[in-house]
């Protein structure tokens, strides 16, 4: 059996990118989401490019009791994860926190914080029996700093990192790894999901400058499970030249 990798959020952007560059590594790659047709494109696409095995799990990572049902599905063999990437997330809106939708506080809250530990609660203790695994845990510079009607997203973040470091501390007896791994501007549907899909909005984000893509994550995933073993990225910020911080961005 070949490495196993399980990516949370594999049907669009960073999520779609790690798959698609671990499956051509080798790995075999679980991937999900909650769109099922996205994740059944994903697969065939993975099945033709990549002597890889592919698998879906199609679920919300804000229920814990649909985590735990669709991991348990996994054949045994496959419960074994190697790598485990939790991307799954959003930022929903743009506002000053005395007009925010609590609506999506909740969403963002329930996803990035409380989905990635659902997830993790699953997949980690056979990693503990296993002594061996590897937590990829996307941040964010939202994570490293905060901006303007951006709190409650940046506090999602800040919230990853935190995670990181209580997992890595908890994680330490077991010999497994864990590494955040924390972007500034991606082009992906992120800003079309944050803006509630007003494209034109979402557009204007990525112009007069050279953003990230989603390959460049990617890369740094490769990256980090790449090392030996002795060795843990534990923290990586990934930025595009032309941005300096969460809000500041050198635009032509
Ligand atoms: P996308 O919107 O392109 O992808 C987000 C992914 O998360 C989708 O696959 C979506 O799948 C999944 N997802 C969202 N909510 C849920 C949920 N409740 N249950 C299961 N899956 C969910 O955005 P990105 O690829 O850009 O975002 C990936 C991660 O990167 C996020 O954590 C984001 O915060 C972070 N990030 C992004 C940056 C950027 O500039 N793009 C910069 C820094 C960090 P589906 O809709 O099918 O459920
Ligand atoms: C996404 C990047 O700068 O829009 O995490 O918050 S930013």
């Amino acid at each position: 059996m070949k490495k196993i990798a399980l990516i949370t959020g594999a049907t669009s952007g960073l999520g779609k990118a790690i798959a698609l560059t671990l499956a051509k590594e080798g790995y075999y790659v679980i991937i999900t989401g909650r769109r099922k047709g996205k994740l059944e494109e994903l697969e065939q696409e993975i099945e033709i490019k990549y002597e890889s095995k592919v698998l879906s799990l199609c679920f919300d990572v804000r229920d814990y009791s649909q985590v735990e049902k669709a991991f348990a599905t996994l054949p045994e063999d496959w419960k074994k994860i190697d790598v485990l990437v939790n991307n799954a997330g959003l930022a929903v809106g743009l506002d000053p926190i005395f007009s925010g939708e609590v609506d999506d506080w909740e969403r963002m809250i329930d996803t990035n914080i409380k989905g990635l530990l659902y997830v993790t609660r699953t997949v980690s203790p056979i990693m503990v029996e296993r002594k061996s695994g590897h937590i990829i845990n996307i941040g964010s510079i939202a994570g490293k700093g905060v901006y303007p009607n951006g709190a409650v997203y940046c506090a999602t973040k800040y919230a990853v990192d935190a995670l990181s470091q209580g997992m890595r501390m908890d994680m330490l007896p077991y010999g497994i790894r864990v590494t955040q791994i924390c972007p500034g501007a991606v082009e992906t549907e992120f800003s079309l999901v944050r803006f509630k899909g007003d494209k034109k909005r979402a557009d204007q984000v990525y112009v007069g400058f050279e953003n990230l893509v989603a390959e460049d994550i990617a890369n740094a995933v490769l990256f980090a499970v790449s090392q030996p073993k002795h060795v843990d990225i534990q923290d990586m910020l990934v930025m595009p030249t032309a941005q300096a911080s969460g809000s500041l961005f050198h635009k032509e």
